[in-house]
């Protein structure tokens, strides 16, 4: 997936805003932020999104849950409260297909999901 964006900026190809790393995980700061606080974690390895899990180990899937829960604390927003998003397909809009989740927070949020 050499064309992927995300994989560029796992590879250091394009400069990210890093909030954490590991050996599996990488999370950053979105280009165009949509609240106060708004971080990317995704798999280091290429996951086309939720759709394309099927054989991904359950490990990978509990680090990725876990990791936004720790983003919100590193960002301050683990008491005020946070969103966690992931956009699956086209009527979500996704835009970049390479697995992601959204953490949103650093202000009240819309009650509306969709
Ligand atoms: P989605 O629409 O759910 O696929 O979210 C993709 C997000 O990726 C979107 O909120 C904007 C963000 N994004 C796109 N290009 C870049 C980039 O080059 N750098 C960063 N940090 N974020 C990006």
């Amino acid at each position: 997936m050499d064309e992927c964006l995300f994989c560029g900026i796992v590879r250091g190809e394009v400069p990210c805003d890093a909030v954490y790393e590991d050996e599996a995980l990488l999370a950053f700061r979105d280009i165009n932020p949509q609240a106060d606080r708004h971080v990317l974690i995704i798999p280091k390895r290429h996951l086309d999104g939720l759709c394309g899990l099927e054989g991904v180990e359950d490990s990978l899937l509990a680090r990725l849950l876990r990791a936004a829960a720790l983003v919100a604390k590193k960002e301050g927003i683990d008491k005020s409260g946070f969103r966690l998003v992931s956009n699956c397909g086209p009527d979500a809009c996704q835009s970049v297909p390479h697995l992601h989740f959204h953490v949103l927070g650093g202000r009240p949020l819309s009650g509306q999901m969709g």
